[in-house]
This record gives structure tokens, sequence and C-alpha cells, in this order.
């Protein structure tokens, strides 16, 4: 065995682009092309025209020639790789090269890629001829290789079975990437494998639900999910689907934790949306689909819906997406009853939106205005209008061993009533998961093999970024590890299985920001809890304290007045502390849930011992005494925290597959490629890190044979009668390849980027000249 021994030059993300000095000897070959970067940023293909000294003279495909210093440009790979269907084919593994690689795609509607190990979808905005039960049944049959979701979800049922190891496919990328359409794409595939129990229709159906419910227009996605989503779909021994489960990661405010449950909701939608933008769907749907029943109003009636100026979705018809809805809902067993109680607690949602106060003193104190919405509220819920108007303008507080009676101010009256109904809308959409999960309950005869497919949001960074990008861009932090850690352990373990020398490379362990997140008692998350627990905590007093302990470390700086900023993985990310510590504690609304309690309907009443039961696991976190109850409850960041360990440790348990989607524009518009905004993602999302961890090491390999064979022509002594192993040392020594830039393994010799490609240049040259030579002698013979 021969050793190349040479340490490993330490990789940052810096020299992820070979400069062009790298290869100056490639530019004996004519006509050299390269890229080079546009004042607006964009890199074009230049053909070189000559190279003198630092200086190039290049010629654009407008025809302008520049005279530039060499050191800008960056090598272009050969024609023959146009378009190649996984990044790690690519000679010259730069950015311009993978963003050109894949635009070269897109433009063929070859959406997908691979990115070694990983698969990267770009969202096409249109309809793709590329799914289907043809299409399922070729990757079944392993007849079309190019890469795709299906090859992915084929893989994962493979490896589940043979491997007898559960397996999860995770998808991130950014709002409007793709990612809920990729995930119905691949539970697409499994249904279609694993069907034949009739529970994988039920399966599908969940998301035409899950999405009415917890989807949105935003001014990025017209079907924006606002939850993250897990569904584990297990399997029988015979390989058939035998039951689902779903978790769901809402956003913005823990409404209930169960062993299975995180319900974190996004729900200042329910009371209040931007310009632009719709609440649920559902609330859209039921007013266009089923007005008679319920005495519904138009949807621009509502106050709740009517602030946003946007009733609806170009191409959506919400009164048919309602039938959808309703056919899905008696496909997962919620029966018809069940149905009438979800739709009367959105219609008292709605109608709470309309509730108005009256000033009832000169204090401003105030009462709600006793008209049809207070009377319609009543009788949805089930109880008496004098209750909810005292639900609604009064609280209890507890003074010594005394209950007395406060009453409210206009604008607390309308935070209560707020309140009221963002909780219910909480509750109902975790009592449909679970009414959900029940109908999916995996039969007796489990085998306990599954696969889990992660839809969950990506990383975030805005203008201004508040909790809620705290808590994502943490979870963020997680799955990255995972992602980094899984790719170098398949890594290593392939040069270990070959014998090389596998100096450890170095990689960005983005330990140290996860740390700065978690520590105790001195991380993010620990200080927040605690300042929460502090009756005059602020979100000044918040920003002081994490200034106070956290200057020194390098992932974190504080900024001028109540913000600071963390280095993430995908770059920084500065955080407004404005609303912290509100968000963290996550008031219950005690009287609302008595409330609730005392109504004569079913799901109320539901809701309320479910709210209660939260509110009474006595967990450490802030104190809570604004409705009287002493009890202490889960703050919101320490829950994200568990949700997210337990979440990770079912990740850990399973053989991961990784798809990384990508929004190639901001318009939602099929065709349009900006590069700057897919760089951004390919940078976010970690696609360029596992280009830089297979750059970091040797990402092209070849057999001792096939190298023999390709090369060993090359050879000017006479080689016949040697085995490939020392052919192959003689063709390297012949050619002067550095030894820091190979490896010799037991069966194959593993290069650095870029090597393969000289040789393969020197080889084409001589190649030419034989046949150059040949067609003389040919020529004198005739
Ligand atoms: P997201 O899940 O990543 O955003 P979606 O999966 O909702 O994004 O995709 C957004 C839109 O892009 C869809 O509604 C489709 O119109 C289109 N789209 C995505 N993938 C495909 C595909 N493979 N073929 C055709 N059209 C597609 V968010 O949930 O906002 O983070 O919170
Ligand atoms: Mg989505």
């Amino acid at each position: 065995l021969v050793s190349a021994a040479a340490p490993l030059p330490s990789v940052s993300k810096s020299n992820i682009e070979h400069r062009w000095s790298d290869i100056t000897s490639y530019t004996t070959k004519k006509k050299v092309q390269s890229w080079f970067q546009l004042p607006n940023g964009n890199w074009e293909l230049a053909r070189i025209v000559k190279t003198a000294g630092s200086e190039s003279v290049i010629s654009l495909p407008d025809g302008k020639v520049l005279k530039v210093n060499s050191d800008s440009l960056i090598p272009a790979n050969p024609d023959i790789l146009d378009g190649v269907d996984d990044l790690m084919q690519l000679s010259y593994l730069n950015e311009p090269s993978v963003l050109f690689d894949l635009q070269y795609r897109y433009n063929r509607d070859m959406i997908y890629t691979k990115a070694g190990p990983v698969l990267v979808a770009i969202n096409p905005f249109k309809k793709v001829p590329l799914y289907g039960n043809n299409y399922i049944e070729a990757y079944k049959n392993k007849s079309i290789e190019s890469p795709h979701v299906y090859a992915i979800a084929d893989t994962a049922i493979r490896e589940m079975t043979q491997d007898e190891v559960n397996q999860s496919i995770i998808i991130s990328g950014e709002s409007g990437a793709g990612k809920t359409e990729t995930a119905k794409i691949a539970m697409q595939y499994l249904a279609a494998l694993g069907g034949g129990s009739g529970i994988e229709y039920e399966i599908l159906k969940t998301n035409p639900i899950l999405e009415a419910f917890g989807n949105a227009k935003t001014l990025r996605n017209d079907n924006s999910s606002r939850f993250g989503k897990l569904i584990e779909i297990h399997f029988s021994e015979t390989g058939k689907i035998s039951g689902a489960k779903i978790q769901t990661f809402l956003l913005e405010k823990v409404v209930l934790v169960t062993p299975f449950f995180i319900v974190l909701c996004h729900l200042s939608r329910v009371v209040q949306c931007a310009e632009g933008e719709r609440s649920y769907h559902i609330f859209y749907q039921l007013c266009a689909g089923a007005p008679q029943k319920l005495n519904l109003k138009d949807v621009n009636e509502y106050k709740y819906l009517n602030q946003s100026n946007c009733y609806a979705i170009s191409g959506v018809d919400d009164a048919e997406q309602f039938h959808i809805v309703k056919e899905a809902l008696d496909i997962v067993h919620v029966s018809e009853e069940d149905q009438e109680s979800v739709f009367a607690m959105l219609a008292a949602v709605l109608w709470l939106g309309n509730i108005s106060f009256n000033m009832i003193d000169n204090e401003n104190h105030v009462e709600a205005v006793a008209d049809e919405s207070l009377i319609n509220v009543a009788q949805l819920i089930g109880c008496e209008t004098v209750d909810l108007n005292l639900a609604l303008s009064t609280r209890k507080m507890r003074v010594g061993h005394d209950n007395i009676i406060q009453k409210l101010t206009l604008s607390q009256a309308i935070d209560t009533r707020d309140a009221l109904a963002k909780s219910i809308y909480a509750c109902l959409f975790e009592w449909l998961v679970e009414q959900i999960n029940k109908s999916l309950a995996v039969g007796k005869r489990r085998t306990g093999r599954s696969i889990s497919i992660l839809d969950i949001y990506g990383f975030e960074s805005f203008g201004r970024n508040s909790f809620e990008q705290f808590c994502i861009n943490y979870a963020n932090e997680r799955l990255q590890q995972h992602f980094n850690r899984h790719l170098f352990k398949l890594e290593q373990e392939e040069y270990i299985q070959d014998g090389i020398d596998w100096a450890k490379v170095d990689f960005d362990d983005n330990q140290d920001c996860l740390n700065l997140f978690e520590k105790k008692p001195l991380g993010l998350l620990s200080l927040l809890d605690e300042e929460s627990t502090f009756p005059n905590g602020t979100d000044i007093t918040f920003a002081n304290k994490l200034k106070q302990h956290l200057n020194s470390n390098p992932c974190f700086r504080g900024e001028r007045e109540k913000a600071f900023t963390v280095s993430h993985f995908a770059g920084e990310v500065t955080y407004d502390t404005t609303g912290f510590l509100e968000k963290n504690r996550d008031l219950l609304h005690l009287d609302s849930i008595q409330l609730l309690s005392l109504c004569l309907c079913h799901l109320p009443q539901i809701f309320a011992s479910n709210m209660l039961n939260q509110s009474e696991k006595t967990v450490v976190g802030p104190l809570h005494k604004a409705g009287g109850a002493d009890s202490q409850k889960l703050s919101v960041a320490t829950n994200f925290k568990s949700q997210l360990f337990q979440l990770m440790q079912r990740l850990e348990s399973t053989t991961p597959h990784f798809i990384r989607c990508i929004k190639p524009n901001n318009l939602q518009s099929p065709g349009s490629y900006e590069q700057g905004l897919v760089l951004q993602q390919l940078r976010c999302c970690g696609v360029l890190e596992v280009v830089r961890i297979s750059r970091s090491g040797f990402p092209s390999r070849m057999s001792h044979q096939k190298f023999a064979r390709r090369y060993g022509f090359l050879l000017l002594e006479n080689v016949a009668s040697q085995d490939p192993l020392s052919v192959s040392v003689a063709i390297l020594h012949q050619f002067n390849i550095l030894p820091e830039m190979y490896q010799v393994g037991y069966t194959k010799l593993f290069f650095r980027t870029g090597q393969i490609g000289i040789l393969e240049d020197t080889r084409n040259h001589t190649l030419h000249g034989i046949l150059r030579v040949q067609s003389c002698f040919r020529g004198h013979q005739a």
C-alpha cells in the first residue's frame, strides 16, 4: 500500500473556490472557460483569450472583451460536465459551477439534482411531468435513475427492509421553497408501494385537513404552512403500511403538551394578519362552502378577516376546497356530529372578533355590547351571554385568601377576547390532530419499522427578527448538526473502509452556537427563562443580562438598545428582544378556561380540561399569578427545547435522507432563476457545506483497474505485465501529481477536486494527437 500521508490543509468556507492560480497548468488548453462575476453579482461564462502575468484578457458571451485580474476568475468545468445530475461529478466544485449546473437542469425541467447524499429540489412553480403512476413504477423497477424524491423514498423503503433500521426523510428550505409539496410527493410514493390496507388513503387525506387548518396565504407563499410536521409511517412485516402518527410543531405559542405533542401556534394570525395575507384557509372555506348552515355572513363582514384586505387566492376555489376537507374528515373518521362542532367553533372564533365594548364608567372600564356577535358566540359555544360578557370584561384575582373581581379596561378586554379566540383555535387544531392520530393508529401487529417525513420551517432571517425566528433558527441549528455529523460519518466510513490515511478533516461544527443557546445557567434559553420569572423583568433587562453574561462568547454580540446578534451556521441574525418575555411566558387566561369549562357544548369542555391539565403541569418556568393560579408551567422556549430534543432523539435512531428545497425566485413564478437568491439558500441549507466537506476530503474516486485502463496508455514505459495498482502508481509518478492531491486505498484511488480534470485534459490532448497521426498515416497509405 502506498501512502501519501500529507496533512490535510484546513479548509474554511472562504476557500471553497479554486482560484485561477490553482490551475495555471490548465491554461495550455486553447479554449479555456472560466467564471467571471459581473458588477450585478451574476456569474458569466467567460472565454480566456490570453493570460499574461497576473492579468487575463477575457471575452464575454455578449462579445465584450475585458482585461481582468486573473485571480478574479474561477475555473469552469468542461462542457461535457454541463448539467451533471450529481454535483459531486463536477471537476471544479465552486459556487458558480454549482449554480450553473442547477440552472442548466432547471431550465430543462430537471428540478432534482444530487449533491452527494443530499437531494436538491428547485421549485418549478408549475406542473412538471415527473410524477404519477408511470414514474412511480419506473423508480420502483429502477428503469429511471435520475435524481427524484421517488428515488429517495425508494431508498428509504429498501434500507428499512434490508437493514431493519427506521428511516427519516428530512425536508428543509425557506418559506415557499416546496417542502410541503415534496413531503406529499414522498408520501405518494410510500403509499403506492406500501398500499393495500386502505390506511394509505387515509394518510394522504390528512394533507388537505392539516393544510386547511394550519396553512394560510402569506406574502411569500399562497399556501404557507404555519406549522412544522413530522409524520411517522409504520410498515408491517410484509412491507405494507400499517398505520401512522402525526406530530405537529406550530409557531409562536405552546398551547398543549402531551408526550407526543407540542402545539406551538402561530396564533396571532387568527386575530390579525398583515395586508395582503390571509388567516387560516379553513375560515374562508367555511364561509364559502357552508354559509347557510351556521348563518355565516360574507368573509368581509368579519373583523378578523377583513383587516388584511385579502380574501381570495388566485386559482383557488374555497367552496370546492371546503368539500374536499369535509370528505377528508369523513375518511379519517371524524363523525358528522364532531364536524358540526368543529365548524361551530370556527364560527364562534369569527363572531368573537366582531364583539365590541362599551365604556361603563370614567375609569375606562367596559362591558361587551349585547349585539348579534355576543349572542352568536354564546350560542355557538353553549354558554349564557352574561357569563361570556363577564369573562370578557372582568378578571378574577386572588388577594390573600380573597377572590376579588377586577373590571377590565378596553385594551384589556380586547386582549382577553383575542386570547379566547386564539385558545379556541389552537385547541381545535390540536384536537383535530388527535382525532386523525386515533384514526391512523398503528395496528396491533406492528413491527416497529417506520419511515418518518419531517417538513419543518427552514432558517429565517428578516429585516426584523423576533422570538419566532429565535426558536426556528435554534431548531435549524440542531438539525444542521445532525446533518453535518451524518455526512462526515458517511465520508469517514468510506475512507476507513478503503484504508486510506484519514487525518481528520476540520469542519465547522456548530456546537459553539448550540452551546450559546443551551448552556446552563448562562445560555440564551436559561437567561430568557430566568428573566421571564422575575416580576420586574422586561425586554430591556433581558437584553442587558445577555450582554453582561454572553459578550465574551464568539457566537454572540450585543447590539444597541434591545437587540443581539447570533452567528448561526447560515449567517448572522440580529434579534430584537421586543416581546420576548411576554411570548415566552405565554400567560394562560384562567377566566377563559373557566368559561369554556362551563359551556354546554362538547368541544369547549374538552378544550378547557386540556388547558387545565397543561397549566397544572408544574415544571420549572415562569410563575403565573395573573389569573390567580399559583401553578408554574413550562415556558415556551424550554418547552420548545425539550420537544426539539425528543425530535432529535427520534431522528438519531433513524437513517436520515436529506432533501433541500430551493426557491428560484420570490415571485412564485415559473422559469425565473435568480442566482443570488439561489446561492444564499444553498449556503443557508448546507448544500455548499456538503460540497465543502467533500472538497476538504477526496471527492473523486476511481478503482485501480479503471484508472489503469483509462490512463495506462499515457505511460512512457511498457507496463503491460504489471498489476493495476502498480500501473496506477506509475501514472501518478509520471504526471508528478503532488502527494497531497491523492490517496491510494485498498481498492480505489482518491483524488482532491480538479485532479481528474487535469488528467482527463492530458488524456484528451494525447488522444487527439494520436488520432491526428493516425489519420495522417492513413492519408499517406491511401
Ligand atoms: P413550503 O412548504 O416550502 O413553504 P410549498 O411546498 O407550500 O412550500 O410550495 C409552495 C408552492 O410552490 C406550492 O403551492 C406549489 O405551487 C409550488 N410547488 C412546490 N413544489 C412543486 C412541485 N414539485 N411541482 C409543482 N409545483 C410546486 V412554507 O410552508 O411557506 O415554509 O411555511
Ligand atoms: Mg409548507
